[in-house]
């Protein structure tokens, strides 16, 4: 029998599931090694955690490690479905209001190394929790790609942690009771955009793709809809998201550095975001939210379980 201790949040909806113990080590080298290393050769512990049956395909895991920099309080590797991801703005909003609740951090600035740079996070006092994410930027705007069954739909390119394609084409209503076809939708520009050879910077995969409309809901700025890699939409506002949209309206010159815009998701969920303007067109975003606990325990892995490892999609 073997045991994975953890402890579960959701923020805005969206779970989080961090591994305090149980999973392998993952050897010498950063963390962008290390991110490899538990890709090529432990799997099956991600898709054990966040796969049915002890997961679902919303669940993001957080293996807690210990900082790879002088300064940082952690660092983490985050995984979900399907694999591991660069960054997760809500999943270190989760991991911060876990650090919290284990005792290991007070209210104050700390900083959190990932695979893709270390993020300083901010846990304030009433519980908010801000994050100044990875440099975000746009890597190409006003890109077009046909998708079939949905004609021309035009989006920008944007990292925000992960790779983003940013679209306003939408006749779907941004709801949740209209999930299945968002998916459905967002799934197809995605496969357009792999079969017109439509990638981030060096050939990197665009598994993201972010739809942007208006909110009805008084001060909030706009709405999204988030397909992420395993096909779950994200029950967050998105903090990678919402830092890759945060790059392109700096770039359009329709946001000034530190105004502060609302975006929610399609649950309603809101986070607040707002960037730094640094070099070469890159912005530091800030995006804020809260996470609440919901459960602590320890996973079992029994040896003759046939779904030991988890149902893998
Ligand atoms: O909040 O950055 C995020 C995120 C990525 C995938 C799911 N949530």
């Amino acid at each position: 029998m073997r045991s994975i201790d953890y402890i579960d949040s959701h923020t805005g909806g969206e779970p989080t599931r961090v591994v305090l113990s149980g999973l392998p080590e993952l050897g010498a080298g950063d963390l962008a090694q290390q991110r490899a290393t538990f890709a090529a050769q432990h799997d099956r512990w991600r898709s054990a955690v966040a796969c049915e049956p002890r997961g679902s395909e919303a669940m993001v895991g957080a293996l807690l490690l210990p900082p790879h920099n002088a300064g940082s309080v952690a660092a983490t590797i985050f995984f979900n479905n399907v694999g591991t991801l660069g960054m997760c703005g809500h999943g270190t909003i989760g991991l911060v209001r876990t650090l919290a609740h284990l005792g290991r951090i007070q209210a104050g600035r700390h900083a959190i190394d990932t695979p893709v740079g270390t993020v300083i996070a901010q846990l304030h006092d009433d519980g908010l929790v801000s994050i100044d994410n990875v440099d975000s930027y746009r890597h190409a705007a006003g890109v077009t790609v046909q998708v079939p069954g949905h004609g021309l739909v035009r989006g920008d390119v944007a990292w925000g942690g992960n790779w983003f394609f940013i679209s306003r084409d939408c006749a779907i209503a941004l709801t949740v009771a209209h999930w299945r076809e968002l998916t459905a939708y967002t799934e197809a520009i995605r496969r357009a955009l792999q079969s017109a050879g439509i990638c981030g910077a060096d050939g990197a995969e665009i598994d993201h793709i972010e739809l942007n409309g208006e909110s009805a809901t008084p001060g909030v700025d706009a709405r999204n809809f988030v397909l992420c890699p395993g096909l779950a939409y994200d029950r967050s506002p998105c903090g990678t998201g919402f830092s890759a949209k945060l790059a392109c309206l700096a770039a359009d010159g329709a946001l000034a550095p530190g105004a502060v815009t609302r975006m929610e998701s399609v649950l309603g969920s809101v986070f607040e975001g707002s960037y730094q303007a640094g070099d070469a067109g890159r912005i530091r975003p800030r995006i804020a939210g809260r996470a609440h606990l919901m459960a602590e325990g320890r996973l079992l892995i029994e040896q003759d379980d046939p779904f030991a490892w988890g149902v893998r999609p």
